[in-house]
């Protein structure tokens, strides 16, 4: 590489690209329209979306599907300040991203765009870099990629757009790229004296439960969870974002939080201990203490922890990497006789409805349980599933068929309107693929724009959208509350005409029945397609009953 002719957006780009970017979600302004421009040059797919939160948004999905840095550019100023909700989002999920931002130029007395954009960057918990010095901007942005990686969280890279616009002077050679530098380390193996310390707990418990987090799935630690839970009688659960590790094992609860269903429920009530491997023991997993009420926690982690989102939340501890620890520990204890582990109990499990209660759904809307049972049933299992927010997020978690490599969901800030973005995440990771989104008539009219990017860019996403006219989660709440629900029912929107506007397929979806047919004619079509289902919101979850018990 000569230094001739170039500015430093071309190193700039050149330095992205010798990070091994394929995939860069982008939306221009002055601030970063010459960086990725040249990005886009060297052959990395970009993927210009209509809102800058979705780029971010559709990294964070990127990184977790692909196991790489998820990359996002934006412009100064109004493009930054777009990014406060997806990034707090990424700082939970504990995503490497990094997101290259303009900065407002250095010479100018005065520029519209300007703000301070470092505290705003920080305040979310992900790191922020102004780079000033045009000859160090290669390393350093070499460096933001290592930081990323080993921190596990969103760096943000500013460049001030007159800087990145000057000719360059430095020298022709690339840093060498920080996977490189990465410490090589190999799985931790666990102290014995710890190894029997967890094997003397388990052998004081009666009913175990063997409960899988992403820390598990990362690991590789599903089939050793098995070997451990056959091992000590145990069941076996995951997270929700585990959800699928276990999924055709006959003694899998599915999943472990307040989305757990009836029979996950009561087993967990039955269990003296739960063994966590590779689980962070947030406060949802937990249903905030009350799904293993009568349970001790040991926990198999590399950075085990006793208080977790601020509750006890484990009281033994066993570190190690999930699946060595998961290993050792099924070594170390004797093999039971099957007593909990019986068919009768799998042919509750695999039988009963995750929510078994009753309500009169009005005509013309579905049960959503038997939305999401028609799903089950019609979707090929090798489709990606990414569930989103809202109400009818417990629903679609009971989609128990499914493994783990073909689900997403991210929702550790509890935000809405990331259904679409995600989903691009993961068709951009997973190109052969089919994605299908899950989402609320909600969610999806927040950011429905990105509708047009999905058609443009060719993604094949089929969009399964739960409309039940309103913003569910606070319609039950303020009804439950005794409080008017006006200001969440919105009435349904017809989401198929909206698709429809921005050149995708488009259904709605009145007799369940036809899915099937439905199902293979987007499969032999592809492309993106909305498929609104009106469902009633006279059914309600038992998320909502337990948190908010109608009034008396
Ligand atoms: C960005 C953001 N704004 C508002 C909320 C509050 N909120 C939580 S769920 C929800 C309703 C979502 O509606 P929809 O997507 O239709 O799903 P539903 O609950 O109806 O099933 C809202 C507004 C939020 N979580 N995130
Ligand atoms: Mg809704």
């Amino acid at each position: 590489m000569s230094g001739e002719g170039l500015h430093v957006y071309d190193i700039l780009a050149q330095v992205f690209r010798n990070e091994d970017v394929g995939t860069c979600f982008a939306l221009l302004g002055d601030a970063n329209m010459n960086f990725a421009t040249r990005l886009a040059e060297t052959g990395c797919r970009m993927i210009y979306v209509r809102h800058e939160h979705c780029a971010v948004a559709a990294a964070m999905a990127f990184a977790r599907k692909s196991g790489e840095v998820g990359v996002a550019t934006v412009t100064c100023g109004p493009g930054l300040t777009q990014l406060t909700t997806a990034l707090p989002a990424a700082v939970r999920a504990r995503l490497p991203l990094v997101v290259f931002a303009g900065e407002a130029p250095l010479k100018s007395g005065w520029y519209n765009q300007a703000i301070d954009q470092a505290p705003i960057v920080t305040a979310t918990g992900a790191a922020y870099h102004s780079l000033h010095a045009p000859a160090r901007m290669p390393v350093a942005v070499r460096d933001a990629f290592l930081q990323a990686r080993r921190e596990r969280r969103p760096v943000v890279i500013g460049v001030p757009f007159d800087l990145q616009n000057q000719a360059w002077e430095g020298a022709g050679d690339l840093p060498a790229p920080s996977a490189t530098l990465m410490p090589r380390l190999s799985p931790v193996p666990p102290n014995p004296e710890d190894v029997a310390r967890a094997a003397a707990l388990v052998g004081q418990a009666k009913r175990i439960v063997v409960m899988a987090g992403m820390g598990a799935v990362e690991a590789g630690a599903g089939p050793a969870c098995r070997a451990l839970a056959e091992r000590c009688d145990a069941l076996l659960a995951t997270t929700l974002p585990a959800r699928g590790l276990f999924h055709d094992d006959p003694f899998s609860l599915n999943v472990a939080g307040g989305f757990s269903s009836d029979i996950a429920r009561a087993c967990f009530a039955e269990a003296d201990l739960v063994i966590a491997v590779g689980c962070s023991l947030a406060r949802h997993n937990a249903d905030g203490g009350k799904l293993w009420p009568n349970a001790q926690v040991l926990q198999i982690d590399l950075d085990p922890v006793s208080v977790s989102q601020g509750r006890v939340a484990a009281e033994a501890h066993l570190r190690a990497d999930a699946r060595l620890g998961a290993l050792a520990l099924a070594e170390a204890v004797p093999a039971r006789t099957p007593d909990w582990r019986q068919p009768a109990l799998a042919e509750r499990i695999a039988t009963e409805p995750a929510d078994g209660s009753h309500f009169a759904p009005e005509p013309g809307a579905h049960d959503p349980r038997n939305v999401v049972a028609a799903l089950e049933a019609a979707l090929p299992p090798d489709w990606q599933m990414v569930n989103s927010s809202g109400h009818c997020s417990y629903y679609v978690a009971h989609m128990p068929s499914r493994p783990q490599d073909n689900f997403l969901t991210i929702r550790e800030f509890g935000a809405i309107g990331n259904g679409t973005s995600f989903a691009m995440g993961v068709a951009a990771a997973r190109p052969g693929d089919t994605v299908v989104l899950f989402d609320g008539d909600g969610s999806l009219l927040m950011h429905v724009q990105e509708l047009e990017t999905i058609r443009r860019h060719g993604l094949n996403i089929l969009i399964v959208v739960l409309n039940d006219g309103a913003y569910g989660s606070e319609i039950h709440k303020l009804r439950a509350e005794g409080l008017d629900d006006g200001g969440a029912v919105f009435g349904r929107t017809d989401l198929a005409a909206i698709a429809r506007g921005f050149g995708l397929g488009a259904e709605t979806v009145t007799d369940l029945a036809t899915l099937p047919q439905m199902v293979a004619a987007f499969a032999q079509a592809g492309g993106a397609a909305v498929w609104d289902i009106p469902v009633s919101d006279k059914v309600y979850s038992p998320v909502i009953r337990r948190a908010h018990p109608p009034r008396g």
